[in-house]
């Protein structure tokens, strides 16, 4: 394990399973952050932030990448930066940039959503050819698709590279900008052993996220090619994204992404078998084979999945409700094999405690 537990677990020990952006810095990491040079970043200075940004950029084989304090900031500025006012973006239904950002795309790009569904996050070039409209001045123009992998709501799934690569194709057959949502690419690689280069290289622009179950603190990266990187930085600055002296957090960043991607495997392991655990549970509906990174989704018909949360957060295991049926638990380095059994236990003593009321 990478964590020391009297560090990261001062208060009464919860097993956290909402999600792996509650991930604490590791002593080590800390050590890191407090070595770290500075710079007013805002004037280019901060050397870290620059050996962060040059070696994502490296990782994900684009020319540039830029620094930015979260994951949605990355995101909506690649929209920002790829589209104009009143053009529309291809999104699957469940995507993150669409779902869970507060309406973004529509408040910083002046740009609307069309939605494609697919099957836990994944679509086809077919699904991106029959929302095409032909160019007419009835029409918004559509500029960009993004896609997302892992996907979050499809409750971890890696996008298959050859369906990336038949997407991107019919993408860019329609003159078609593309965006990856890579908060968590590092997973699928680790999960499939494609390179993350491999993965990002059909894009144009990639996302990628430090702060989640690479266990930085605060972080994401947006890469792709130098002017455009140089464009964007701009909208950084106006969306309120220029930090000082970032070099503090970016070696954090850097941190991890030198030292936690291998370990990934670990939270895969653990998901497994938490899924495991779970579908020995009767009430519960899993299906330990969609467990492909991370995180597990079940179902929960007896009881609102919230109340059901609420009991588990007394018995201190705290997961997510992601629906009214639909409960989310993501591992990350906080949590060992001994917790995800201590979990497992919990869980299944409060679903029996249930039905006996
Ligand atoms: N996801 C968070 C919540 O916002 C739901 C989580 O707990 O999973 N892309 C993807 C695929 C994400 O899952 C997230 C965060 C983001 C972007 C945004 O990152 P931040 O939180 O840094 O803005």
């Amino acid at each position: 394990m990478v964590h020391d537990d009297a560090m990261l677990h001062k208060t009464p020990r919860l097993i956290d399973l909402r999600s792996d952006t509650v991930t604490k810095p590791t002593p080590a990491m800390r050590e890191a952050m407090a070595q770290a040079e500075v710079g007013d970043d805002v004037f280019g200075d901060d050397p870290t932030v620059k050996a962060l940004e040059a070696e994502t950029a490296a990782l994900l084989g684009k020319e540039a990448a830029l620094y930015t304090p979260s994951g949605t900031m990355a995101n909506q500025l690649a929209i920002r930066g790829h589209t104009e006012p009143g053009d529309e973006i291809l999104v699957e239904a469940n995507a993150h940039l669409y779902y869970y950002e507060s309406g973004a795309p529509a408040v910083l790009s002046g740009v609307m959503c069309r939605c494609v569904n697919g099957q836990r996050g994944i679509f086809t070039g077919a699904d991106v050819e029959a929302a095409l409209r032909p160019a007419d001045q009835h029409f918004p123009r559509t500029r960009l698709v993004c896609l997302e992998n892992t996907h979050n709501r499809g409750g971890g799934k890696i996008w298959p590279i050859k369906q990336v690569q038949e997407v991107a194709a019919t993408a860019r057959q329609h003159g078609l900008l593309l965006h990856l949502d890579g908060a968590r690419l590092w997973n699928a690689s680790v999960a499939t052993g494609v390179p993350e280069r491999e993965y990002a290289a059909p894009f144009d622009t990639v996302s990628v996220c430090f702060s989640k179950g690479l266990g930085a603190p605060v972080g994401s990266a947006l890469a792709g090619p130098r002017a455009f990187i140089e464009h964007v930085r701009r909208f950084r600055k106006m969306f309120g994204g220029g930090m000082r002296q970032a070099g503090i957090i970016a070696a954090g960043a850097l941190f991890a992404l030198r030292n936690h991607r291998a370990r990934l495997a670990d939270d895969h392991a653990n998901a497994k078998a938490l899924a495991a655990g779970l579908a020995a549970v009767r009430v519960l509906e899993t299906e330990p084979a969609d467990v492909e990174t991370n995180m597990v989704r079940f179902c929960i018909r007896s009881l609102p999945a919230q109340q059901f949360v609420d009991r588990l957060r007394a018995e201190g295991v705290l997961v997510l409700a992601v629906g009214p049926n639909t409960i989310r638990a993501v591992t990350s380095l906080m949590v060992s094999s001994e917790d995800i059994q201590a979990a497992v236990a919990t869980i299944a003593r409060v679903l029996s405690q249930e039905s006996q009321h």
